[in-house]
């Protein structure tokens, strides 16, 4: 049976690094060798997950950054439980574009949980760039969403940590569960009806 219990999507502006924040997640790899290479339009990955003792699917769609793609991104933000909005804090410019994101993201999926995550840590870390985005902007600007993030796709740190506070909450979310729940009835039933369907056709 295929199916994801929960759609998470990511936006933000081109080469912030969510593709790297996909692989180090499903993948755990980084490769810094391999030459940035941007997102095309989207691409899907999926996950097994759980949360309290409970396994969930995890449909990850990585959307391109480049507005060159804009008109096409909206498509995939259709149905998303949650979106992770990354920005680099070395950057003032991809941080502006998160209220667009935001935006666009709330004219197609209204209830969407929203995450900040700010990524590169690593660098900002190794002092190899100067935070240009103060923490104070970004408290403030955080409030009413779900919760931000500074993370490394080189390191791994808080990866895992932001994945599973997105999944916690939505598995907490009680109206989204019983959705999930009757999804998975239906499946079932799906199921059951085409292996009966099936039982009537000899193969032999
Ligand atoms: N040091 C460091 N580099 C990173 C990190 N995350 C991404 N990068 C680098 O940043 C560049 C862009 O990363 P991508 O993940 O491709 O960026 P993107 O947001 O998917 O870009 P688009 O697909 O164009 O929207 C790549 O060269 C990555 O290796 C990180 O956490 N630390
Ligand atoms: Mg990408």
């Amino acid at each position: 049976m295929s199916r994801c219990d929960f759609k998470i999507v990511l936006l933000g502006s081109e080469h912030v690094g969510k593709t790297s924040l996909v692989l180090r997640f499903v993948n755990c790899r980084f490769n810094a060798d391999i030459p940035y290479q941007n997102t095309v339009g989207a691409a899907f990955c999926a996950k097994a997950m759980q949360s309290n003792g409970k396994n969930f699917n995890i449909g990850i769609w990585d959307t391109a950054g480049s507005e060159r793609y804009e008109a096409m991104t909206k498509i995939y933000y259709r149905g998303a439980h949650a979106a992770i909005i990354c920005y680099e804090p070395s950057s003032v410019a991809s941080w502006k574009r998160l209220r667009h994101w935001l935006q666009e993201l709330r004219g197609v999926e209204e209830n969407c949980k929203v995450y900040l995550c700010g990524t590169k840590k690593d660098l900002l870390d190794g002092g190899y760039v100067c935070r240009e985005v103060p923490e104070d902007t970004i408290a403030s600007y955080t409030q009413g969403l779900c919760g931000h993030f500074f993370t490394s796709s080189k390191t791994g740190e808080n990866v895992d940590e932001l994945f599973q506070k997105i999944v916690d909450d939505c598995a907490a979310d009680v109206q989204l569960m019983k959705n999930v729940e009757d999804m998975r009835l239906q499946l079932q039933k799906e199921e059951v009806a085409f292996k009966a369907k099936s039982k009537d056709y000899c193969f032999c």
